[in-house]
Parts: structure tokens; C-alpha cells; sequence
């Protein structure tokens, strides 16, 4: 009889540590994962920008793919306008396996990778396709490669796409026009440094303070695309919109690296083809938005101003002490090799 008790005693201890195996499959963020198949799973995503901008769409479309690739196992709950905090904070929470994915931009990120700087420098790309090749091909992938060490998995590029300065004071249509101009700009010594030699005074905060300093008068004017411009109604604490097309941004799609582990190779493509898939519908509807947002933005009775050629000339020329000197401290190999690479897209 005692024999046979053990015995039983420890057949339920065995169902008891199967049972709460799989009790764990449903793990916020799946750290005790088997490593096989595909387990149930809560992954939070969140982004600075609102439900409505491209990104928040592009987020919604990587929400409804993994969910259908993966029979509804993987969830994927979505968090909009900086609920989760802004590009640094939630970035953060990505190392330290408190939330999933963020997408922010590559600027403010220079503190972890810094030669995501180089995509900072103004007037370097001509148009989002050149953009497009460069962030796809061997340079954008060398600086994906860069983040494991840091607690990150970089999965895709998405769009911000070119910015565009608003302000309250007077149109920019020369480079005289930035002369004192306090300006926001994002958290970043290339912006910084390129708007103090444009003769502004630029003033570094993060994405989700703007509109209260630009409506408390904190800063005179800010630099986005039109379609944040738009989306975060920025043309009602705004007089000015002159079209500088001064730079372009990209976003970067970021998966915790904690997480990332714990997945299954299964899970693992799941979610970087969903990456890319609803980064190329992204793109798209980003370019779209820039023309829409246009004419949306025309209608609000925020004064557009064109910046001709010759002026924006002006201004790379001014710009470019700035380059140079980060060109030094990115590596000039990687600069230079950019550089031909985009004459080689040119031709
Ligand atoms: O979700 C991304 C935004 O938080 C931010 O990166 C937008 O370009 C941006 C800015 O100006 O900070």
C-alpha cells in the first residue's frame, strides 16, 4: 500500500508540473517559452505617433498579419501617442523586457548605435526611394546588425520620411529666416548642431512634449513630415509651414531582445516577415499621406511656403562643417561607402 501511494504521489506531481507548463504559454511577453511551435502570447506595441498617421496604420497592419499567421496565438496589443512613453523611455522598456516592440526613430536612438546618425545628416537623400535603397541594403543592415549588443533586434525600416519646419513667427524662405528661431528639435547632436549653423537656436525635447511648447510659446516652431504636422494638429498652435524638406527620417522597427529569445524560430519569421510586409504597405501609405496632408494642411489657413532649389542649396552648403565633422566621428568608411552607394542608385 505505501509503495502504491508514492506511487500516485508522484504521478500527480508530474501532471501538476505539465499542468503548470502549459499554465505559462500565455506569458505577458512569453519569457518561459518551450522554444518549438507557436505559444500563446500577449506582445505590447507602442509608438509615439496617433492611431490615425501612417505609423499608427502601418502598426495596425503588423497587428492584423501576426495575428492571422499565427491562428490568433500571437496578440498584439497597440498603444498610440506616447501612452507608453515617448521614443527613449519605451525603448528602454524593449532592453529591459517590460514591453515588446517600439518603432521609433532612428534619430534619438544615437545614443545606442550612434552611427544611426548618418541618416540624420540633411539633404542626403533626394527622394524616399533612394531612402529606401539605402535602408534596405548593406548599410541599413550593417547598423541592424548593431543592436543585438545593446538588448534590441531591429526587424525592418519604416517611414517618417522628409521634414518640414512650422513656427509662429515669420515663412522660412532663406537661411537669414532661422536666425534666432528657438526650434525643437529631436534629441540629437546632428539636428542640434545643424540648425545652430543655420543661425537657429534649437532646443532638444522628446516627441510627446511639442505641441504644449509649441502652444506655451516654449519654442517658436518645431520640424516634422506634413503628416505629423497633420495628425498632431500642430496647424492650430502654428502660422507658418515652409516646405524645407531639410531631411529625411526614418522609423526603426525594435523587438526586445529578451522576448526575442523566448521565441521560436517559427514565431521568430512570423513576426519579422509581418515586419516588413506591413513596412512596405507603410512606405506606401506614408507617401500618399505627405500629398494629402498637403492639401488638408492648406485648408486649416497654416500659411505654405515652397523653398526654392537654389535656397535649399544654400543651406546643405551651410550645413556641411556639420557633416564633415560626423562623418569623423560615425566612421568615414561607412559614410563613404553610403555615399557611393547612393551614386551608384543615381546613375
Ligand atoms: O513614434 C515616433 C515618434 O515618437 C517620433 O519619433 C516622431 O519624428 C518624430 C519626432 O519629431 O520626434
Amino acid at each position: 500500500i505505501f509503495k502504491a501511494r508514492k506511487f500516485i504521489v508522484g504521478l500527480l506531481s508530474v501532471g501538476l508540473l505539465f499542468l503548470s507548463a502549459c499554465g505559462s504559454n500565455a506569458t505577458q511577453g512569453g519569457t518561459k517559452s518551450n522554444n518549438h511551435g507557436i505559444q500563446e502570447r500577449i506582445i505590447k506595441a507602442g509608438i509615439g505617433l496617433n492611431e490615425d498617421h501612417p505609423e499608427g496604420q502601418g502598426l495596425l497592419k503588423f497587428k492584423e498579419i501576426v495575428e492571422k499567421k499565427s491562428g490568433g496565438k500571437l496578440k498584439v496589443q497597440t498603444y498610440f501617442s506616447a501612452t507608453l512613453g515617448d521614443d527613449l523611455k519605451m525603448t528602454e522598456a524593449l532592453q529591459s523586457g517590460t514591453q515588446e516592440i517600439t518603432i521609433p526613430s532612428t534619430s534619438p536612438l544615437v545614443g545606442i548605435v550612434k552611427e544611426f546618425g548618418i541618416f540624420d545628416f540633411p539633404f542626403l537623400f533626394n527622394t524616399a526611394e533612394e531612402a529606401d535603397a539605402i535602408l534596405d541594403g548593406p548599410i541599413g543592415k550593417k547598423l541592424l546588425e548593431k543592436l543585438p549588443e545593446h538588448r534590441l533586434i531591429g526587424l525592418a525600416y519604416w517611414e517618417n520620411g522628409f521634414r518640414n519646419v512650422t513656427n509662429s513667427k515669420h515663412p522660412i524662405n532663406t537661411i537669414d529666416d532661422f536666425k534666432g528661431l528657438k526650434l525643437r528639435t529631436m534629441q540629437n547632436q546632428v539636428h542640434i548642431d545643424a540648425f545652430k549653423k543655420l543661425g537657429a537656436n534649437p532646443t532638444p525635447m522628446a516627441f510627446s512634449e511639442v505641441f504644449t511648447a509649441l502652444e506655451s510659446k516654449t519654442v517658436d516652431g518645431q520640424e516634422n513630415p506634413l503628416a505629423t504636422i497633420k495628425s498632431n494638429k500642430y496647424y492650430e498652435v502654428q502660422d507658418y509651414l515652409s516646405l524645407t524638406k531639410h531631411v529625411y527620417t526614418p522609423f526603426v522597427f525594435l523587438v526586445s531582445k529578451k522576448f526575442w529569445d523566448s521565441l521560436s524560430p517559427e514565431e521568430q519569421k512570423i513576426l519579422q516577415d509581418a515586419a516588413v510586409e506591413a513596412g512596405k504597405y507603410q512606405r506606401e501609405l506614408s507617401r500618399q499621406e505627405d500629398k494629402k496632408a498637403l492639401e488638408e494642411l492648406k485648408k486649416t489657413g497654416i500659411k505654405i511656403n515652397e523653398v526654392s532649389d537654389g535656397e535649399r542649396k544654400k543651406m546643405e552648403e551651410a550645413i556641411k562643417p556639420v557633416i564633415d565633422k560626423y562623418a569623423k566621428e560615425f566612421g568615414e568608411d561607412l559614410v563613404n561607402e553610403m555615399y557611393s552607394e547612393l551614386e551608384k542608385i543615381r546613375k
